[in-house]
């Protein structure tokens, strides 16, 4: 058995039903789904403003590879076009998976380039992290700590400030 914690982004096209087929797609699956925010661009701020949420998941047999194999068909089946010259670039959805619990229920942790776990850039990211705390007030990120931590660090808060919730939007009732 595995449980992850992916992260669901998108900034092109109809944002909300981006996200929502993502949820929709890992079906029986879903454990818990955050609620929705819009957030400021990072990493490249030159591009629309962002949905994302987070999704709690369940696979009785998935191993970490599975997971990101997952994303990608998800990504894939929303259309998404890599541009190799902008890595932070817009995209229709982005899945990422932030941390794989195995069966022990003990995080997964691996350096693969292919799948870092957990994800590498997790602990700079308000828009992963603030979802993530309202789904679980006791979350740890492997090796950073507490996540209400990260959230209330000098370098965070202004990100997590920034983040507007859409209750208008909701995901949930797509489990
Ligand atoms: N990879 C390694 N570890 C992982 C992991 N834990 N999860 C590899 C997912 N992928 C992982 O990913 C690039 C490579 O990372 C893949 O080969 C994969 O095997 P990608 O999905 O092909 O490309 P990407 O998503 O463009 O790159 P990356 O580095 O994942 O981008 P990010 O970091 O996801 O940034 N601003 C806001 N507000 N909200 C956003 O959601 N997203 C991005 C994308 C930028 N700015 C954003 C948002
Ligand atoms: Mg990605």
């Amino acid at each position: 058995m595995s449980r992850a914690l992916l992260s669901i982004g998108s900034n092109l096209g109809d944002r909300f039903a981006h996200l929502r087929a993502a949820v929709q797609g890992l079906g029986d699956s879903v454990l818990l789904v955050s609620g929705v925010y819009e957030t400021p661009p990072w990493g490249d701020t030159e591009q629309p403003p962002y949905l994302n949420a987070v999704v709690l998941a369940l696979e009785p047999a998935a191993d970490p590879r599975a997971w990101l194999d997952r994303c990608r068909s998800l990504e894939q089946a929303a259309g998404r076009v890599r541009d190799p010259e902008r890595r932070f670039g817009p995209r229709t959805l982005d899945v990422d998976v932030i941390v794989v619990w195995g069966d022990d229920d003990q995080p997964v942790l691996s350096d693969d380039p292919e799948l870092t776990l957990p994800h590498p850039r997790a602990h700079e990211r308000a828009f992963v992290l603030k979802p993530w705390l309202d789904l679980q007030p006791y979350a740890q990120l492997p090796g950073h700590g507490w996540v209400t931590d990260l959230l209330n660090s000098p370098g965070l808060t202004a990100d997590a400030n920034a983040m507007t919730p859409r209750p208008d939007l909701p995901l949930e009732s797509e489990e």
